[in-house]
């Protein structure tokens, strides 16, 4: 099975989305094998984004993302994380397939309520950035 990264990020969860979102992708097949909240500081927030450093919304992405707790869980089903981008949807809500999470939940490109890895920017590297071996699960 494959694994991938999940955020559920400051907006959902201050807009008490946690369980809704997590039922909306258990009952997309995902099973969570490992799960955390916190709060992150605009460090672990930058050293994460890092891929974003430059961009124009770069230093918002990292306000943002340390601007409340977060949850964090390893995800895993059959081809995880090419599957859980297309259930979250396009990372701006108004151009998400209806029924996907972001289509249903965000609010704007930036408070779009998930962040998901991208199959080609290296799931482990960001599941590793959050859990070690022992803090994953498997059942
Ligand atoms: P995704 O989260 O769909 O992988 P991304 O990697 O291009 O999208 O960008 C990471 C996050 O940065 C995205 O979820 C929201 C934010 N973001 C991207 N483009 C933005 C923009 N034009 N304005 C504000 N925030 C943006
Ligand atoms: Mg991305």
């Amino acid at each position: 099975m494959d694994r991938t990264l999940l955020i559920i990020k400051p907006d959902a969860v201050k807009r008490n989305l946690i369980g809704t979102i997590l039922k909306h992708l258990g009952d997309a097949g995902f099973k969570i094998i490992a799960m955390k909240m916190l709060w992150p500081d605009k460090e672990m927030g930058g050293a994460f984004y890092e891929i974003h450093k430059g961009k124009d919304f770069y230093d918002w992405l990292v306000n943002f993302i340390s601007s409340g707790p977060i949850v964090v869980a390893c995800l895993t089903a059959p081809d995880a994380p090419k599957k859980l981008r297309e259930v979250v949807g396009a990372t701006d809500p108004k151009k998400a397939a209806p029924g996907t999470v972001r289509n249903l939940y965000g609010t704007s490109v930036g408070e779009n309520v998930v962040h998901a890895s991208a199959p080609d920017e290296n799931p482990e590297r960001e599941v590793a950035f959050f859990f070690t071996d022992r803090e994953i699960f498997t059942y």
